[in-house]
């Protein structure tokens, strides 16, 4: 099989939620030399794309869109260890979560994966967070960014209520809050009073430590 063929074949099993087949043919793709990323951003990601695709077209329902995710949520784990792999030292405490009502997980995994690469310390809290968890965990570990995923138009809305609770807790001015999704736009973020917004994993990182220089220059004696 060639690496063309081979992310061809991933692509398909992906978009039809053939795990068994997903997992051993990311193992090759490894073993064949073809990098991680070229694994996730040719073959994993664009195969859920078409799956939204297909799903708003009517021609996948729930359970496809569900069965394709534990696809790509297996190959993440094999691909995880290689994206994050770093030796530095923590640079900052990120803690993420995607809002409450919100199930997806794929997306905000990705990024955690990321942000550890980049050397960033992740506390995750999974999916459906409320704003008073957000809250609590901001008490708990005073992180340096509080990023907030959320994947529908209708969860987009609890990026202003988390941001809500955090000013009603005084906590606003301690942490950088970054939001991210695929509904969400710079506009959307702007809007809601947030830090800062990315598009992908990628951007994130670069977005985060933007970020994070910024606000510890600005804390420097003048
Ligand atoms: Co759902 N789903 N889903 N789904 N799902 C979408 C999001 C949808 C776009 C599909 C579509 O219609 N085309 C649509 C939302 C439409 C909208 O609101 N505009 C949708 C819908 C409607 C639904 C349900 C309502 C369906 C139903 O029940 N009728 C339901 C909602 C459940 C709920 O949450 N309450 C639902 C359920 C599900 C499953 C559970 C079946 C499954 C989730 C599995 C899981 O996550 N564990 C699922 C899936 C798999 C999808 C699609 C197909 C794939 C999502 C994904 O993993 N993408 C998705 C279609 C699509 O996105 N094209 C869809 C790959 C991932 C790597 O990309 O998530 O964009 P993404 O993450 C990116 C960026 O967003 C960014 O970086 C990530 C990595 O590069 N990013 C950040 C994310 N967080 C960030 C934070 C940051 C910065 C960047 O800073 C803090």
């Amino acid at each position: 099989m060639t690496p063309q063929e081979l992310l061809k074949q991933l692509y398909d099993d992906t978009l039809v939620g053939n795990g068994p087949a997903v997992l051993e043919l990311t193992h090759t793709g490894l073993a064949m030399n073809l990098g991680p990323e070229a694994l996730l951003y040719e073959a994993l990601i664009p195969a859920l794309e078409e799956v939204g695709a297909r799903f708003e077209r009517g021609d996948f329902f729930v359970p496809e869109m569900l069965i394709a995710g534990k696809a790509m949520a297996g190959a993440l784990e094999v691909l995880r260890p290689l994206l994050a792999e770093t030796g530095a030292e923590s640079i900052g405490t990120v803690v993420m979560g995607t809002v409450k009502g919100d199930v997806h997980d794929i997306g905000k995994n990705l990024v955690n994966i990321m942000f550890e690469g980049a050397g960033f310390q992740v506390i995750d809290l999974g999916v459906q967070v409320a704003p008073e968890k957000f809250v609590d965990a901001v008490r708990e570990h005073s992180p340096d960014i509080i990023g907030f995923s959320a994947f529908l138009t209708t969860t987009m809305p609890m990026f202003k209520a988390n941001i809500n609770a955090l000013a009603k807790a005084g906590l606003r001015d301690q942490v950088i809050v970054m939001v991210g999704g695929a509904p969400v736009t710079q506009e959307y973020a702007d809007v809601v009073g947030a830090d800062g917004y990315a598009a992908d994993a990628s951007a994130a990182v670069v977005r985060a430590k933007e970020l994070l220089q910024r606000r510890r220059r600005a804390a420097l004696p003048a």
